[in-house]
């Protein structure tokens, strides 16, 4: 077995600290209402209010260590004045969070669910302004500890052996910046691009770290990545070209064989995970020698006969049920060719999908429903 995080952990000399948090609990207070002036009848300020807004550049850690308190307070409403009976209101508190938070009280309400990019939700009111109401004090603002819960959502999952170009994929296919580099691994967390068509539609990719052979039976990070792609709706399995090798130590995988051990590392997570749609893109057409070696991975994907299979069984790397891929596109991630064909294909997927999906619900319903 090859367990991607204790890899993960000694290629950092053990750090735990870049373990991929998907929850972090926090603190909001909405500002305090403004005093009123009862005499002239002025009103108090509001206070602030405090708001989850999910953004794409966002993550737990960078929210953790721009924030270490994690207490989020906003401003007083200001009192009112002779100058200015009516008192200023006080400023917001906006916390930006990731893509696909879910924000739990200690409850298990569900306070927001932020599923949409730029979605922004009130989470801790602030108090009103002293007024005849509240005896001209200004009320206190709403106090809250707050569950953040990591929920990746996406529509597309890319699956793919380190150093395959998935990051370098997501940056050609979003305006996302993730970490690129030429060592495995370089991705430690799941990332969320969007991918914008030209009449604005918006598809997510979620871009996760490398899966390794053994993946399935990893009980730290493989396991954890692996159920992030349980939600999306179709995979991309981003398959370098030329072939894999982890290390000395490990055999090399040929594009062939990657595509068979991704296939084979999902069926022996949870079986449905082949059943989802499926597209293989083939990487690195940039490089020499890639039409020969796109050649043979086609041909032998098609062929699926006896004397390939018997190869793989030798080699144990066999899939039980070998996943219908939906398109087998060549692209080169780094020089952003075949990008256009692949991302219309993947809309098209998700539409047919989408009303399968639909239709299937409406025969459910019956004529009478
Ligand atoms: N020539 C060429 N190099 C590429 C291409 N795509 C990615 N690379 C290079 O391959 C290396 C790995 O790319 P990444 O995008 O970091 O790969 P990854 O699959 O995200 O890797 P991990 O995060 O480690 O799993 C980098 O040096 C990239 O510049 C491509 O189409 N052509
Ligand atoms: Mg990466």
């Amino acid at each position: 077995m090859v367990a991607l995080g204790r890899l993960m952990l000694s290629q950092r000399g053990g750090k735990v600290k870049n373990q991929f948090i998907d929850k972090l609990r926090i603190y909001a207070k909405g500002g305090s209402g403004g005093q009123g002036l009862p005499s002239y009848g002025g009103v108090g300020g509001k206070g602030g209010n405090v708001y989850v807004e999910s953004s794409s550049k966002m993550t737990f850690r960078r929210l953790k260590n721009l924030h270490p308190s994690k207490r989020f307070k906003a401003k007083e409403g200001e009192n009112s004045r002779l100058r200015c009976l009516q008192g200023a209101r006080g400023n917001d508190v906006i916390i930006p969070v990731p893509l696909g938070v879910c924000v739990v009280d200690d409850k298990r309400n569900v306070v927001a669910d932020l599923d949409k990019l730029g979605q922004r939700v009130l989470v801790a009111d602030g108090g009103s302004g002293g007024n005849s109401e509240n005896d001209w004090k200004g009320s206190m603002g709403q106090t809250l500890s707050l569950n953040l819960e990591l929920k990746l959502i996406a529509d597309v999952g890319f699956v793919g052996f380190p150093n395959a170009g998935k990051s370098t994929l997501l940056e050609a296919m979003s305006r996302s910046e993730p970490k690129i580099a030429e060592y495995p691994f370089t991705t430690i967390r799941p990332q969320v691009g969007v991918c914008q068509y030209s009449d604005l539609r918006q598809i997510s990719l979620a871009d996760l770290p490398g899966l390794v052979e053994g993946a399935h039976c990893n009980v730290g990070m493989g396991h954890k990545f692996l159920r992030h792609v349980e939600r999306t709706k179709l995979l991309l399995f981003v398959v370098d070209v030329h072939g894999f090798r982890l290390s000395p130590r490990h055999p090399f995988r040929t594009a062939f064989q990657t595509v068979m051990l991704l296939n084979k590392e999902l069926e022996l997570y949870k079986q449905h995970l082949v059943e989802k749609p499926a597209i293989v893109a083939f990487n690195k057409l940039d490089m020499e020698g890639a039409g020969e070696r796109l050649e043979e991975a086609l041909e032998l994907l098609k062929a699926g006969d006896r004397e390939t299979r018997s190869s793989l069984q030798d080699m144990n790397i066999q899939p039980e049920q070998p996943i219908i891929f939906k398109d087998i596109i060549s692209i080169s991630a780094k020089e952003h060719s075949g990008i256009e064909k692949l991302k219309t294909r993947i809309r098209e997927i998700i539409d047919d999908e989408t009303e399968r999906e639909e239709d299937g619900e409406e025969n459910m319903e019956g004529p009478g429903g």
